[in-house]
């Protein structure tokens, strides 16, 4: 029998984008594993992915065309073909365009895949020509990234494997043990060198318990911990007076704001000790190279983009950006931007329609967004009623009637379920994709490797089916994906001198290739692609938008939903934080039985003395609730949280518990910037389940 050996990325939301391999036989998946020459993968995958074939051949794939044939969220459902799917759903779009305009249709995606021909272009095109409304895409990193941004001027940085060089590396609020897996090994390797790890997570995660250090401060108070780090190192003299000279804007009215930062006063708002202040500030500002490594998680609060300020200020301080091992390590999402025209069409398409934040989907569908009213709403690539906040007000609004909803799918999620159409989708083994990545510089080409299983199609074939329905004859609405990246790749190389002469012929062939960028330590040769050249420690374009200019902490605080209800005791709550879950990506994987098993029921962490408060006891069913809604876990007491804290990992299915998960108490509240979630500032009640 004849085996064919097929490159593929791994398309799932990880800054690790692998690069896999498919052993096909008589058009079956046989195997499945990690390419060996992908130099981030370097031959091996994560728990989640190495039993991939159980994904993509899952008894409950979607495998044709579903109508709706009961009341919504009813699970009966009648099979149609393709053409009776689209035919209906151009003749409601149609309708809602004669009466609303094409505003009332909302496109949600986010990271199902995060190729750029099946989730970029196609989050585009269609929709720009269509003049839909414009998805804010605000719920993962979008304060970091502007904080970022606006600081250094791009999000780039130093490959994995220079963390050897590192002397000390501080990981802040981030899990990479389960959220960058492929950061590990090089991490090991320079801890076995000597290198000490320092973790800042209000939860005792995987990563902190590998590290020498784990500092507990309370949630959304690391502004106020990162600018009394620099308060000390500033008042021991231990900062870098020429660089920030030479390198920064802003540095004497930052001087003048850290006054505020003492540590008596820091240590009130954090719950970190003076003495353990000045301990890590002394160790910060004199073991270099010093590397610090942030992510997302950290910024889901109110405060979270002027937390990402505060804390890009500690490396300016000691001359550490453009150190090789030293630094900042966040996202790499800057170096490659495909270009914008290419994936989108703004010239050929009519106006943006107005902009609808991802964040607030319930609100919006219950009567935030008017003028035109939301009438329909199509879902690819997200499951938004289990994983957007405040997933009841979701739920509740895609039950309206007058609401049309299609969901492509490739199972029936809590978001599928509610929808009045749900089509069929592809598994990244059946369709082809390219893939940049946001931890690494390495373009990954996903080849298709068999076809779709079913009536299954990518979601750029149904985009070019919904333009033919509609009408649409422009020829980039009917190219094939291969067309597309091709024409992509041409188009982004015009600015990107790493990308010139890359072919879609290359990529199939190599599987990846990495791209190199001079310097390879961002920063290295004192520049930075900010409107000073510098980095903006007080950033005038944040104060034209009426924002502090200078890295500030500001207090987050969240009602828990309850309206100032007297029942509802405000000493009596916990602050509910809900990050990664080790063996799923978001809800991607979390009905696939074997990982389900690994991960354990859904449980919320609650430290002894809280747990004793309420007389709850290890393994007991618990109700935690707000204002907002609630869901029913299983209680671990354990002081891998401190009091006053409880975490619960993101992911669950509602469907598969009681109809809820812990996204039904989080807050739809918008951060300090960007429009970003704020999922950690979660004010919540807990207490025993009645038997
Ligand atoms: N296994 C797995 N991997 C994933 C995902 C997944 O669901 N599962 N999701 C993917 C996605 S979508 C993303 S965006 C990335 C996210 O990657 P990470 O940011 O690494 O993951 P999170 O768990 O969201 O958040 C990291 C940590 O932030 C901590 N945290 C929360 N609030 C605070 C705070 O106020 N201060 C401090 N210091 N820490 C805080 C949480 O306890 C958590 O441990 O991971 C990706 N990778
Ligand atoms: N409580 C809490 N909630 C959170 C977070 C948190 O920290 N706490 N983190 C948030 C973050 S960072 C993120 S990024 C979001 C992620 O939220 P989402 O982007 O909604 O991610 P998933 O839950 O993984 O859902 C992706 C869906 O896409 C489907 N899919 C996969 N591939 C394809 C495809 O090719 N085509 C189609 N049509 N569908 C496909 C999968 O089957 C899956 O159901 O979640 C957020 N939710
Ligand atoms: S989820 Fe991340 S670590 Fe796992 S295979 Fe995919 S890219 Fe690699
Ligand atoms: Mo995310």
């Amino acid at each position: 029998m004849t085996t064919t050996k097929i490159y593929g990325a791994c398309p799932h939301d990880c800054p690790d984008t692998c690069g896999v391999i498919t052993e096909v036989e008589q058009g079956r998946a046989v195997k499945f594993y990690a390419s060996s020459d992908h130099p981030i993968t370097a031959g091996w995958l994560c728990a989640k992915v190495r039993p991939y074939l159980d994904h993509v051949y899952h008894p409950d794939r979607l495998l044709h065309p579903l109508r709706r044939s009961g009341a919504k969220g009813g699970g009966e459902w009648q099979r149609i073909s393709w053409a009776e799917a689209l035919g209906e759903i151009g003749e409601r779009w149609r309708a809602v365009i004669d009466q609303h305009g094409a505003e009332a249709i909302l496109p949600y995606s986010y990271s199902g895949t995060l190729g750029a021909v099946q989730m970029g272009i196609t989050s585009g095109r269609f929709w720009n020509r269509l003049g839909a409304s414009q998805l804010e895409r605000s719920i993962c990193g979008a304060a970091a990234e502007m904080a970022v941004n606006h600081t250094l001027g791009v999000r780039q940085s130093q490959s994995y494997h220079d963390v050897v060089q590192s002397k000390l590396v501080i990981i802040w609020g981030h899990n990479p043990v389960s959220t960058a897996p492929h950061f590990m090994p090089h991490l090991r390797k320079a801890q076995k060198d000597g290198c000490k790890l320092v973790v800042i997570d209000p939860r005792r995660t995987r990563t902190a318990q590998s590290a020498d250090i784990h500092i507990a401060p309370k949630p959304a108070t690391d502004g106020a911990l990162a600018l009394g780090i620099a308060h000390i190192i500033v008042n021991a003299d231990l900062h870098n007076e020429a660089w920030l000279a030479a390198n920064t804007v802003g540095w004497p009215e930052l001087r003048a704001r850290l006054a505020e930062y003492a540590p008596e006063r820091v240590a009130a708002i954090t719950g970190i000790s003076a003495e353990t202040l000045s301990e890590l500030a002394h160790l910060y500002a004199t073991t270099q190279p010093a590397l610090i490594k942030i992510a997302d998680g950290l910024q889901r609060h109110p405060n979270g983009g002027q937390t990402v300020r505060c804390i890009l200020t500690l490396p300016a301080l000691t001359g550490q950006y453009g150190v090789r091992g030293g630094g900042l390590a966040y996202s790499t999402s800057g170096y490659v931007q495909w270009d914008d025209d290419a994936v989108n069409k703004w010239a050929e398409c009519p106006p943006p329609g107005r902009r609808v934040n991802m964040n607030r989907l319930g609100a919006a569908l219950t009567g935030e967004v008017t003028d035109p009213p939301i009438q329909s709403l199509y879902i690819f690539g997200a499951n938004p009623a289990a994983v957007s906040p405040n997933a009841g007000l979701i739920r509740q609004g895609m039950l309206r009637d007058d609401l049309f909803t299609v969901v492509h799918e490739l199972f029936m999620t809590d978001s599928a379920e509610l929808a009045d159409i749900v089509l069929p989708a592809t598994s990244q083994l059946e369709h082809t994709d390219l893939h940049k990545s946001y931890g690494h510089t390495v373009l990954t080409y996903n080849q298709q490797a068999i076809a779709p299983l079913g009536e299954s199609r990518s979601n750029w074939d149904v985009m070019r089916m919904l333009a033919a329905e509609m009408g649409f004859e422009e020829p980039w609405l009917r190219d094939s994906a291969e067309t597309v990246i091709g024409e992509l790749l041409t188009a982004t190389a015009q600015s990107i001198p790493a990308l010139q002469g890359m072919t879609r012929d290359r990529l199939e062939r190599e599987g990846s290739v990495q791209l190199l960028f001079t310097p390879d330590v961002p920063f290295a040769d004192g520049c930075f692609p900010t409107p000073s050249g510098k980095v903006e420690l007080f950033c005038n374009r944040l104060a034209a938008h009426g924002i502090d200019p200078l890295p500030t902490y500001v207090s987050a605080d969240d009602d828990g939903g309850v309206n100032g209800q007297s029942q509802w005791r405000k000493r009596d709550s916990l602050n509910l934080i809900s990050g990664a879950a080790h063996h799923f990506t978001t809800s991607t994987f979390a009905n696939q039985d074997a990982l389900v098993a690994r991960e354990g029921e859904p449980f919320v962490e609650i430290h002894p003395d809280d747990a004793a408060d309420r007389r709850i006891r290890h393994g007991d069913t618990v109700v935690v609730e707000n204002g907002r809604g609630s869901a029913e876990l299983i209680a671990r007491v354990t002081d891998a949280v401190c009091p006053g804290v409880v975490a619960s990992p993101k992911g669950r299915w509602a469907r598969q518990h009681d109809g809820r998960n812990i996204n039904w108490t989080t807050p739809d509240a918008l951060g300090d910037l960007a429009g970003q979630s704020t999922f950690h500032t979660n004010r919540v009640w807990i207490r025993k389940r009645e038997s």
